[in-house]
């Protein structure tokens, strides 16, 4: 199929400047009429062919000017409607469609889900709704008018402000009709039409303006959207105080449907979200929920000045408003809870899905240059490695100049669509630095190897770090340049504290901040007092990996010591890492390897220290998985030594921390009712972190105890999944009466349906099949893939990995199969192959076959047609 390419962006021809649209909604089907209002661009030649995008299009009338075009004046396929010669500058399009949104199990362009209708646009849907210029530089104003049945479809909703609506006289139907003043690209169109529950709620602006708040979700669930609506109003404040941004429409609305691609869509005014990312309460949300929860609201907010009043000038410039909104909205969360906590949970998502993005066949720039699916393109990489590029920005211009360049962006952009030079010219011009080589971030993909080596002259107080900077090659990109690489550091003391030091050379250094440009460096410290071990990358500051060869003791000094929590935890981490290294190594040849007691038992002292965070000490004692440490090795990798080694870790850590771990049980049992708040999760976490272990160190009774005791989500699925991921024979009866309490609840039975599909044993494959005929499965909806089987494939690293390629086989079915459904899911099902090629040779052979069946498929779609196509390059 065919390539797009950055190079060969051009404006299109014509310009849009209104759209009105009516949409005429039945039972059996819907009539779309559209109205669009073009315009000549200047410099183009009058009679230029006007080519409109479609998308399995049905076309009932064409009309220029209100009268019927001759039939020689245009020629229109599913795909693509084009009008030879229009006759003048201006002139109306008036195009008839029918659509069929029953049928629509895509979920792009105009569908149903729970009975309700429904868009979703992002990133090339409207053109599924009418023939339109659909790409993000065309901007205009819309009107829509929306009629239903008054049963069917109590609720008319579209963008922008409700200026008409009434009934239908003579008939059961009637309308409404909505107008958004802002010009906006279709992507952000939205239209949603039937019953729900409506939750109402208020915010009044810094200006003084009060802004209607809305949440529409499925009758009955109205109570669970506290937690949203109290994130949204935090949320507009924040961008107000943070960036001096207010909300600009007089209503803002949340729908939360069922059936969604996606998290959520930040559609002007009208955001829609998958009801996962909405409702929530403590009887069937975890805590996790919750933050995720707060994070996608704050998320799809933001991006009404982060993506909706500027938006992309093409799709190649994804990043500018998901990297951005994906900064914004962490730093708002980190300012809700602990930061700490906040950054550590970032970067292991971070580790655990741009890593390994960026080191195989899909790894791509923050920026691509090409694309064959857009679709394939909203990856770690654009959202999450992208928002580290916005991060390490602000780290080396300041926060004020962060700041000053972010209102220079709104100042110059704002109501139109840009492109990353646009962006990082106004941080260059607010602040006089020179941004050139930084934009590699945006161009160059792979995650740089920083290597440091340290010597440490005591007689001159004199410490010298040396960075050698690397990149392995990527697809089309075999030779890297240096990259722009901030590391925030300390020098950390015999007592803990960090060292002074009297003069620095070798490299930019600003503050707590050394910048890296170069393949080398040798940064020399000079009039250090005493033996400092060096704290690198604090905070995780910039997106690479850093090798650095302290040896155990200076670890177990920074993971006791280091005022950087980050760092504190990362060399806990680091130790754990090592140990799982050579257990690996070991298991392979049916050796065990001695663990240092010290490092088992510093993870109990770590636990045990009050002066921390109670959510710090339960990221701090959770140890590596088996993803991680596959990760750290690279190649030749075997998912069952791998999991042997964490297996004898895990218990050595456990047996090692026993007492320790059931004191802490015991101290963090709630002693009140329920409550939501930070500092409650952070005991939950920290008790439900301890217990893992205790399972593990044979408590096993345990878990059946807390499960039954439990009166909250997140105490009862970590004691379920304890249960089930250590097989304990109450397994079965926790997973029963789990099922039985919460049939009915989807979302609910997605967390039942992901215990089972995460099980490290040889009997989960046939469960995970047998599980696909259960009522409880629907394959045409994405929340119950993505639990069960997209989770067995991303999730589950021993039995996906099978050694007898069962498990890919299974992955490679469900995928031809998903793709006649939904090719989006089907597409984001089959990257969980994109680690094939670092497998042992048995498993990646297997691993290869079926992507090679895959892509011999007859019909496949141009989602998984392009993944597989690309796994295999
Ligand atoms: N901007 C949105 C990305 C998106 C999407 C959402 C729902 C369904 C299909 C979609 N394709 C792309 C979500 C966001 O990043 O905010
Ligand atoms: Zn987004």
């Amino acid at each position: 199929s065919e390539t797009i390419r950055l190079a060969d962006y051009r404006p299109t021809p014509y310009a849009i400047t209104e759209v009105r649209l009516d949409f005429r909604l039945d039972l059996d089907g819907t009539r779309v009429v559209a109205e669009t209002l073009f315009r000549r661009r200047d410099g183009i030649a009058a009679g230029t062919p006007l080519v409109l995008d479609g998308d399995e299009l049905d076309l009932a009338e064409i009309r220029l000017d209100g009268a019927p075009l001759p039939p020689d004046a245009w020629t229109a396929t599913p795909q693509r409607l084009e009008v030879r010669t229009p006759p003048a500058d201006d002139f109306h399009l008036t195009v008839t469609t029918w659509l069929d949104p029953e049928r629509n199990t895509k979920l792009m362009g105009l569908y149903r889900t729970s009975g309700n209708w429904c868009t979703q646009c992002e990133a090339e849907g409207f053109r599924r709704i009418t023939y339109f210029l659909d790409r993000p530089d065309v901007l205009a104003v819309y009107t829509t008018r929306i009629e239903a049945p008054r049963a069917a479809a109590p609720y008319l909703l579209s963008n922008g402000n409700r200026i008409d609506a009434g009934d239908v006289p003579g008939t059961d139907r009637h309308f409404a009709v909505w107008h958004d003043p802002f010009p906006k690209p279709a992507y952000l169109f939205a239209m949603v039409a039937g019953t729900f529950e409506r939750i109402a709620d208020r915010f009044v602006t810094a200006s003084g303006r009060e802004v209607a708040l809305e949440i529409y979700v499925e009758p009955g669930r109205g109570a669970r959207t506290a937690h949203a609506m109290d994130s949204l109003k935090r949320s507009m404040r924040w961008d107000e105080t943070e960036y001096g941004r207010e909300y600009d429409l007089d209503v803002f609305m949340i729908v939360a449907v069922d059936d969604f691609n996606m998290g959520a869509m930040e559609n002007k005014g009208l955001n829609v979200f998958n009801e996962k990312y909405v409702l929530a309460d403590s009887e069937t949300a975890t805590d996790a929920d919750y933050a995720h929860v707060e994070g996608v609201i704050a998320h799809e907010y933001f991006h009404n000045w982060t993506g909706n009043r500027i938006t992309c000038r093409d799709w190649f410039q994804l990043c500018l408003k998901e990297g951005l909104t994906v900064f914004r909205d962490q730093d708002f969360s980190g300012d809700q809870r602990s930061r700490p906590v906040k950054r550590i949970a970032d970067v292991r998502l971070l580790k655990s899905h741009q890593f390994p993005e960026d080191a195989g066949p899909l790894a791509h720039p923050v920026r691509p240059s090409t694309y064959r699916e857009i679709n394939n393109f909203y990856t770690a990489t654009v959202y999450e490695k992208g928002a580290e590029v916005v991060r390490m920005l602000k780290t080396l211009i300041g926060a004020d100049g962060f700041r000053a360049g972010m209102d220079l962006y709104f100042a110059r952009h704002d109501g139109s669509a840009a492109t990353i030079e646009d962006f990082l010219a106004c941080f260059a011009d607010a602040t006089g630095r020179d941004l050139e080589r930084f934009k590699l971030w945006y161009t160059q993909s792979g995650t740089p190897d920083v290597m440091v080596s340290t010597h440490w002259d005591a007689s001159a107080g004199r410490l010298r770090l040396t960075f050698d900077q690397t990149a392995l090659p990527t697809p089309g990109q075999p030779v890297k340049a240096p990259m722009v690489v901030p590391i925030r550091f300390g020098l950390v003391g015999p007592s803990g504290d960090d060292l002074a030091w009297e003069r620095v050379s070798g490299a930019e250094v600003a503050g707590d901040v050394i910048v890296l440009d170069g393949a080398h460096h040798e940064v020399v410290f000079e009039g250090v007092t005493a033996r400092p071990v060096p704290s690198l990358l604090r905070g995780f500051s910039a997106p690479v990996r850093l090798t650095l060869g302290s040896d155990t003791a200076d670890l177990l000094h920074l993971m006791s010591h280091d005022r950087d929590p980050f760092n504190r935890w990362q060399a806990g981490q680091a130790l754990a890492m090592r140990a799982l290294i050579s257990g690996t190594q070991a298991a392979r040849t049916g050796q065990t390897v001695e663990i240092d007691p010290a490092l088992a038992s510093a993870f109990a002292a770590v636990a045990a220290d009050e002066s921390l965070d109670t959510a710090f000490r339960a990221l701090a004692i959770t140890l590596p998985n088996d993803a991680d440490v596959a990760r750290e090795i690279g190649t030749d990798v075997d998912p069952d030594a791998i999991a042997t080694a964490i297996e004898q870790l895990r218990a050595r850590v456990a047996t090692a921390g026993r007492a320790t771990f059931r004191r802490i049980h015991a101290e963090m049992a709630s002693s009140g009712p329920y409550r939501a708040d930070a500092e409650a999760a952070g005991r939950r976490a920290l008790r439900n972190a301890v217990l893992d272990h205790l399972v593990r160190a044979g408590d096993g009774d345990l878990a059946a105890q807390r499960y039954r005791q439990a009166d909250n989500m997140t105490d009862r699925l970590a004691a379920l999944t304890a249960a089930v991921t250590v097989g304990l024979p109450s397994a079965e009866d926790l997973l029963a009466d789990f099922y039985q309490r919460f049939a009915g609840d989807p979302l609910v039975i997605d967390k039942w349906l992901m215990v089972q599909a995460t099980a490290p044993r040889a009997e989960t494959l046939d469960r995970v099949r047998a599980l696909t005929a259960h009522p409880a499965f629907a394959a045409t909806n994405p929340n119950r893939v993505r639990a069960l089987i997209t989770t067995f494939a991303t999730g589950n690293q021993t039995q996906f990995n099978r050694a007898d390629g069962a498990g890919f086989a299974f992955v490679a079915d469900q995928v031809l199969m998903l793709d006649r459904i939904n090719p989006q899911v089907a597409a984001r099902l089959l990257s969980a192959f994109r680690s094939w090629r670092a497998l042992e040779p048995r498993r990646r052979a297997y691993a290869e076959a079926e992507l090679k069946r895959i892509v011999a498929a007859p019909d496949l779609s141009r989602d998984v047609a392009d993944i597989a196509g690309r796994s295999l390059e």
